[in-house]
């Protein structure tokens, strides 16, 4: 591991703040960097039936979201110490957990062979529009890690970003808008580059015909502590949702406009910020991607380390699985969505298995 004392910080926390992102220094160690490739590596190669594809705009990737299933050594890297400590650094010392881990890997061309580069298609803005966390250091709820496994340059497939001041108080809700006026960039950097970026700023996958791939891990790590409001503010979405997305107001002076038209419009708009801050909030684990198994949250001998995986609460998917592999609901920590409240069929109907025992 790094001697984190003698590297100095790994972030550059004005950078952060002036950039909504910033590159990490000195995370990996040369033997580091080769074992997490190798792991990688191994871990397509073994698990092809985890790697699925993943859809961002027009852009595909491949991806496997339960590497602590695969791959459990991927805890090291998870936990890396200049990680953690760079996260720590922005939550301004609050502890953090995992909400999602992911291995991605985007290949030379698209499905067809043709390059499919286009120049706004794949920016977003992870967690819904508008969601700043604004009573967070740096409006942080979440932050995301890319750290890059193979080398990336402007004849690879790369991460993009456009920045964005962690406090600014003009906000460009229309993709086009906000790389207008702040313009974007793309992370290039050799295998090992990390960067840390705010999901909520708008960023994007962009693809390049190449004859390399790229190997990724993105991890995204959340509050241990969950505070309503870390998916976003209120304020926000609804000027957010009013400008872009589908239920954008149309191109009229709002005196122009059908009465009940706005008003069905409107009342949608108050559905999905009810959804993004009732519903979401009472998860209060960002994504069911990622598996975090008992050996993590339950068995792990560090109790920092167990604090960090179950977090607010063990994701639905964490549950369902612990459940199917014979623990109990009642032996399982409190906190995150409820396991108990899923909808299910009854059995099938008895006279199936009957009828068959007759043949
Ligand atoms: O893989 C990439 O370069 C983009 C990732 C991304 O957009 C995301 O994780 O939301």
């Amino acid at each position: 591991m790094s001697d984190s004392t003698s590297l100095g910080s790994p972030i550059d926390i004005d950078f952060f703040r002036e950039n909504g992102y910033c590159t990490l220094q000195n995370v990996l160690t040369k033997d580091e960097l080769r074992y997490y490739i190798q792991l990688y590596d191994e871990d397509r190669e073994q698990n092809p039936h985890m790697w699925v594809p993943f859809q961002q705009g027009p852009h595909s990737q491949i991806r496997n979201c339960d590497p602590l299933i695969t791959s459990p050594h991927f805890d090291g890297l998870i936990r890396h110490p200049r990680i953690l400590e760079a996260i720590e650094a922005i939550f301004e010392g609050e502890k953090c957990c995992l909400t999602e881990a992911c291995l991605r890997w985007m290949g030379p061309t698209d499905a067809s062979g043709n390059a499919v580069e286009k120049a706004f298609s794949g920016w977003h803005r992870d967690g819904g529009i508008g969601a700043h966390a604004l009573h967070r250091a740096h409006r942080a709820g979440f932050l995301q890690v890319m750290i890059y496994l193979s080398d990336v340059d402007d004849q690879t497939s790369c991460f993009s970003m456009s920045p964005e001041p962690t406090d600014c108080d003009v906000h460009y809700w229309d993709p086009r808008e906000q790389i207008r006026q702040r313009g974007y960039v793309h992370l290039h950097g050799p295998a090992g580059t990390c960067a840390i970026f705010n999901p909520k700023m708008l960023h994007a996958a962009t693809w390049r015909p190449s004859t390399r791939g790229r190997k990724s891990m993105q991890i995204y790590y959340g509050h241990q502590e969950f505070q309503v409001g870390d998916y976003g503010n209120e304020q926000y979405m609804r000027a957010a949702l009013d400008l872009a997305g589908p239920f954008a107001a149309p191109p009229v002076d709002a005196s122009a406009r059908d009465p009940e038209e706005e008003q069905l419009r409107l009342a949608k708009i108050d559905q999905y910020i009810s959804r993004m801050l009732t519903e979401r909030n009472s998860k209060r684990t960002m994504a069911e991607f990622t598996s975090i198994p008992p050996a993590f949250w339950r068995d792990h001998e560090d109790p920092e380390a167990r604090a960090f995986y179950l977090g607010p609460g063990l994701n639905l998917r964490s549950k369902q699985f612990a459940r199917a592999h014979g623990i109990p609901i009642e032996e399982l920590p409190l906190g995150g969505p409820p396991l108990a409240e899923t909808k299910t069929l009854p059995a099938p109907p008895k006279s199936h298995l009957l009828s068959r025992r007759q043949d």
